[in-house]
């Protein structure tokens, strides 16, 4: 392949790229975004260190101590540039209606009008990096490649651990594959000098982070952070996904779903395995649930990760649900991960890690909050994510609300590769999936909401994951620890109008009933209840095995449970209560339903429908109806 000079640019297509559709755009976007340079990646482990090496020598990346965390490092963020930012997200469908009441949305036309001279010279001074990557196993035929043009290293090196990236990627594509083109800019031309002046750079005044469903594409401006940035993530394998999904349904053929769920495996000492797929917000312990160590009373029995953050499900001809993790790899929260909470997870963090917006110590290694619990004692000094001084007496000073500063911001991230996960599930990686026996719906909530329930039928179960709330956290911009209804975890991150999603889940009943398979099982969770003091009732975590263990009972027929309004619920003697000193009195504090809470938690669900009304689907409030009859007949 010959290298065009277009406008002064070299595009360097190495031979090994084919695609004419992806070379084409390459040029286009090379044009309007006027890089000095074009580097097609190709994912080998040389390009990964020699990148790294070069976000080291750009201040961007310290290189942590080799003695104690190999080959890892750590990045701070622009203060301002932390978090995903809703309320700058867009779905641009053709119609307003299509994006529903719960997105931001704006006339594609329109908005690549305001787009286009926002990109026009934003890679000045800078590369422009290719990065092919497969979201699902390479080659299979679940999978989708998305190729992100961006000109950050660190988005790079990030996708080479969160996505199977690189030159396989060019091969499967072919000479006419098809892929979701994802652009993205940090938003910070460089002057002549071509120096940066920051360690981090984004854009401050202006960011837009959006989704054209109709043509598949994804243009990300101004964020260096996370989800902003990092495209195959919420962008692609959520928001374009979950749109793709719907679309594939029609007539008798159920589509497929794109879910913001994690997967894990549950081995018993038989050696019985079962499939669980679980929606929490983000920031909700999503990666502690998946990486589970049972408690030593589940003797025997193992949980094993298949993806910590995203599902893509696909209903088979026989009625089986196989879902498979478009990851590669876990951009997970580190603020409150130590040994006692997630063992698995810090040996996950042992090598081969970047950090973003963690503390780092005096001899190179890193610290967040939590981490005090294992150790037994603070840190006397840090640097903290702002590169500011920190001793625990500074934080005293400094807090706010008598709480001590924090070193680490609260959505500090890690990013390992899934193969740093000791509890990785040996089917992780298979292109056909996991058979998914049920699923699991949660929201951080202090009150109202009991420790488990499970749904009475399908739509019950619909209906409990459309009205979750949880309180905010601080994965995304915005007041934290309100309330806001969450539904199926997937507010921020649904591609078209919400009732439509709900219409999709409802759907699936009546398509899969000719294959005579049960559906899974729907359960509703909640370990974030607290008491009169503010503190967690629920001791949570490893113990979270034993509100597993119940689901499992439940699917075997060996635990009948008891009427609650919101299900079935478990009675207390069904919990293997083995090993854990929890009485009676607390398992009531955690699961008693408050009825003068839930005639208001009524209330909130009536609110979101009415948001919803265009197209809400009419079993949905039917099953309000219903389960508000039953709560004035028990009181
Ligand atoms: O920053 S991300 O969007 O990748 C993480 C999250 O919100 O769960
Ligand atoms: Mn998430």
């Amino acid at each position: 392949m010959n290298s065009p000079l277009l406008q002064g640019i070299d595009l360097n297509v190495p031979d090994f790229v084919q695609n004419a559709r992806l070379i084409d755009w390459v040029a286009d976007m090379a044009v309007l975004c006027k890089p000095d340079r074009v580097y097609w990646c190709d994912g080998s482990q040389d390009e990964y260190e020699h990148l790294c090496q070069q976000l080291v020598q750009a201040g961007t990346f310290k290189k942590l101590n080799p003695a104690k965390r190999p080959n890892s490092y750590l990045a701070w963020t622009d203060p301002s540039d932390v978090a995903r930012v809703e309320d700058r997200t867009f779905i641009c469908s053709e119609k307003k209606e299509d994006a529903g009441p719960t997105n931001n949305w704006v006339d594609p036309d329109q908005m690549r009008q305001t787009l286009l001279p926002l990109f026009d010279g934003c890679m000045r001074g800078r590369t422009l990096y290719v990065v092919p990557f497969s979201m699902g196993p390479l080659g299979s035929p679940i999978a989708h490649i998305g190729v992100e043009l961006t000109d950050s290293a660190y988005v790079v090196v990030n996708q080479k651990l969160m996505t199977r990236m690189g030159r396989a990627v060019y091969e499967v594509l072919g000479t006419d594959g098809a892929f979701v083109p994802c652009l993205h800019s940090v938003g910070a031309p460089l002057a002549d000098d071509a120096q940066d002046k920051t360690t981090w750079p984004c854009n401050p005044q202006t960011k837009y982070i959006v989704h054209f469903p109709q043509t598949r594409e994804i243009w990300s401006y101004g964020s260096g952070y996370g989800g902003n940035a990092l495209l195959g993530k919420k962008c692609l394998a959520l928001r374009i996904a979950s749109s793709m999904g719907q679309q594939a349904a029609h007539g008798a053929a159920p589509g497929w779903f794109a879910e913001h769920m994690l997967i894990l495996g549950v081995r018993s000492p038989q050696g019985k395995k079962y499939h669980v797929a679980a929606a929490f917000p983000s920031a909700c312990g999503k990666t502690n649930f998946s990486m589970l160590v049972p408690p030593a009373a589940f003797d025997g029995w193992r949980v094993s990760t298949i993806g910590d953050d995203i599902a893509w499900i696909k209903p088979q001809p026989n009625g089986q649900l196989r879902a498979i993790n478009p990851e590669a790899g876990y951009f997970g929260v580190a603020p409150g991960t130590n040994t006692l909470t997630n063992p698995n997870c810090m040996a996950s963090l042992n090598q081969n890690v970047i950090f973003t917006n963690v503390a780092l110590t005096d001899d190179g290694d890193v610290w967040w909050e939590g981490m005090e619990k294992d150790s037994g004692q603070l840190p006397a000094h840090l640097i903290d994510w702002r590169g500011q001084d920190w001793t625990p007496e500074i934080a005293r000073q400094t807090g706010a609300g008598g709480k001590l500063r924090a070193a680490a911001h609260p959505n500090a991230r890690f990013t390992i590769a899934a193969s740093n996960n000791p509890a990785l599930d040996e089917a992780w990686d298979d292109p056909a999936g996991v058979p998914i026996d049920a699923f699991i719906f949660g929201g951080r909530r202090s009150t109202t909401v009991p420790l488990v329930t499970e749904a009475r039928n399908w739509t019950e179960g619909i209906y409990m994951a459309a009205t979750m709330g949880s309180e905010t956290t601080a994965a995304a911009f915005g007041a934290q620890g309100v309330v806001r209804r969450d539904p199926f975890a997937m507010l921020p991150f649904c591609g078209y109008h919400m009732s439509d999603y709900f219409q999709h889940w409802l759907n699936l009943e009546p398509k899969l009933q000719a294959s005579g398979r049960a559906l899974p099982r729907i359960f509703c969770v909640n370990w974030f209840r607290k008491d009169e003091s503010g503190h967690f009732i629920w001791p949570g975590y490893g113990e979270n095995m034993r509100v597993l263990k119940w689901m499992i009972d439940r699917i075997e027929g060996q635990a009948s449970g008891v009427d609650s309004l919101f299900g079935r619920a478990p009675s207390y003697d069904e919990i293997n209560w083995s090993g854990l000193d929890f009485k009676p009195e607390q398992f009531d504090a955690v699961t008693r339903i408050d009825a003068a809470a839930w005639e208001q938690e009524f209330k909130l669900h009536e609110t979101l429908f009415e948001q919803l009304a265009d197209r809400l689907p009419p079993a949905l409030a039917h099953t309000k109806a219903a389960l508000e009859q039953r709560l004035t007949a028990s009181v």
